[in-house]
């Protein structure tokens, strides 16, 4: 049986691992070996759900992408030579704040140089003007990935300001982890080990460019015909063999197989499919709307109103 290790980085990150360890639902998280990665002591994984590592000196990141950028290479470098990658990895982070979304770019960029399967899991934030632009530069150096490693980035990415509470995007990412990890284990007949690795990595075994690839899920209940976007590889998991059909006929690779006994949600089948660029498009809107937001702050923050007053050499007014 295949393993899967998450990699839970920065606040976000640690938060919503604990969070899935703890209450998720699928029947493949007992596959799972988590562990964490930050630069500030003050997100502790609720119940322990699982160590942390931290890197030496650092006080958190404070939404300053560049605090820690020196040491976080070799801090990456060092966790993953303890806690080694599975055979299946998540790395999942919070592209809005600065240690996540440096820490989490880097353990993708050390898998995928080394053509380890893994899946990015991030969350976003277009709340503040530091968040947008923290979120933009996440992603920014995510395609560097894709462009200097020439590798597919396969992801899922949940927008937090398109939720009206955390609690509700929460739960969101945790329905959507439950499903990822249905797809990331060789223990379905059909789909074996090299299936679901090729699937992750298309550009390797078909003449597809690489690109950034948005994970979708559809159950047997969705309008497969209705499936938006540019769809360039899908898993396809029956829970009968004999129903295995030619649905998402066109995409450029398909594995299929039939759902382990009784394990999955409850349906009759279930689809991970992967979008070829769609999200590349969102976030080039993102980077207009970052710069519209700019140009407003340079207006509405420009310059304070002077109290002014005789003053000493020490600036007292007397
Ligand atoms: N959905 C969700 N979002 C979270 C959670 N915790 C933090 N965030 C979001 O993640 C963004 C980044 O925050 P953190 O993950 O705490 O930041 P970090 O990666 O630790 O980086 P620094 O603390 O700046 O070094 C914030 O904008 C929050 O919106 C969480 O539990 N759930
Ligand atoms: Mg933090």
């Amino acid at each position: 049986m295949s393993t899967l290790r998450v990699y839970a980085c920065g606040g976000a990150g640690i938060n919503i691992g604990a969070l899935w360890k703890n209450t998720g639902r699928s029947q493949f998280l007992s596959e799972a070996q988590f562990i964490g990665l930050d630069t500030s002591k003050n997100n502790q994984p609720d119940d322990n759900a699982f160590e942390v590592e931290h890197m030496e000196g650092a006080r958190g990141g404070g939404k300053d992408r560049g605090e820690n950028i020196k040491p976080a290479p070799d801090f990456v470098r060092s966790a993953l030579s303890i806690h080694k990658p599975g055979d299946f990895n998540i790395v999942l982070f919070g592209a809005a704040g600065a240690s996540g979304g440096v820490l989490g770019p880097l353990i993708l960029r050390e898998l995928l140089d080394k053509n380890i399967p893994v899946v990015a899991f991030v969350i976003g934030d277009t709340t503040s003007q530091k968040e947008i632009g923290n979120t933009v530069n996440c992603w920014r150096s995510i395609d560097n990935q894709r462009k200097s490693l020439d590798a597919d980035i396969v992801f899922d990415y949940v927008l937090n300001s398109t939720y009206a509470t955390r609690g509700e995007a929460n739960k969101t990412i945790v329905n959507r982890l439950d499903l990822l990890s249905v797809f990331l284990t060789d223990s379905h007949e059909e789909a074996d080990y090299q299936d679901i690795r090729n699937a992750l990595r298309v550009s390797r075994v078909t003449s597809v460019a690489p690109s950034l690839q948005k994970i979708n899920f559809f159950d047997s209940n969705a309008d497969l015909k209705k499936v938006e976007g540019n769809p360039v590889a899908c898993i396809s998991l029956y829970r009968d063999r004999d129903a295995v059909s030619a649905d998402f006929a066109g995409v450029a690779y398909r594995v299929t197989g039939v759902l382990s006994d009784g394990k999955g949600p409850n349906v009759d089948s279930l689809h991970m499919v992967l979008d070829y660029d769609r999200t590349v498009k969102d976030i080039i809107s993102m980077i207009a709307e970052q710069e519209d937001r700019e140009k407003q702050s340079r207006t509405r923050y420009k310059a304070a109103d002077e109290l002014g007053g005789d003053a000493d050499d020490n600036g007292i007014v007397i």
